[in-house]
């Protein structure tokens, strides 16, 4: 058995009774073998990126601690996705529930370029989003980019200083 690793899962929706959909998602992370909760963010009301028109997306990350491999955890969140998004499988476009991998441990995967493969770590975009960083500073503000060598703190400091609004206070979850 692999050491357990320290993992960020983002979480993001815009459909649906979101909160609601993030708390059961949560407990079902927890329960996935070999993992286990360590922290979560404040929920925050973010507006959205992408196609103007969409509702204000609520996002928040957590901190896991999990052996799992990261495609078997990759499998295991789409699994989750789906459960969450089948209540509403009417419904195209915006979604009830979005859990993206934004680092595990300090391991780089897949082209950082382009995101053409099946998993990207750390996620490709996260160091351009506040509805990333935000959250993420709640629970590891000193968490360092492998890559880009900066923390979670300094990257969303340069969004804030290159004129993004602040994001209101998150609400407990
Ligand atoms: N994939 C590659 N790397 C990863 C990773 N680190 N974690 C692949 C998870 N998945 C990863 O994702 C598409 C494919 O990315 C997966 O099959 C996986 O193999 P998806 O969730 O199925 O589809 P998507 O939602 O269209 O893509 P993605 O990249 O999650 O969408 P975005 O770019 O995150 O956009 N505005 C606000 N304010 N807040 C939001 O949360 N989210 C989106 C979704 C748009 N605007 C938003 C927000
Ligand atoms: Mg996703």
């Amino acid at each position: 058995m692999p050491d357990p690793l320290l993992t960020y899962i983002a979480f993001g929706g815009n459909l649906g009774d979101v909160q609601a959909n993030f708390i059961s998602a949560r407990t079902a992370i927890a329960e996935l073998e070999h993992t286990s909760l360590i922290a979560s963010s404040y929920i925050y009301c973010t507006p959205p990126l992408g196609p103007a028109g969409q509702a204000d997306y609520l996002n928040a990350v957590i901190a896991i601690e999990s052996r799992l491999s990261a495609l078997k955890l990759l499998d295991a969140l789409q699994h989750i996705e789906q459960q969450h998004q089948r209540m509403r499988a009417e419904h195209w476009g915006p979604r009830t529930l979005d859990l993206d991998i934004i680092a595990i441990g300090n391991q780089i995967i897949g082209k950082q370029s382009i995101a053409t493969d099946r998993l990207n770590i750390p996620h490709i975009e996260m160091h351009k989003r506040q509805f990333v960083l935000r959250p993420l500073c709640d629970i590891a503000p000193n968490w360092q980019h492998p890559r880009l060598l900066k923390s979670a703190s300094q990257m969303l400091q340069t969004l804030l200083q290159h004129g993004e609004t602040a994001l209101p206070k998150g609400t407990a979850w």
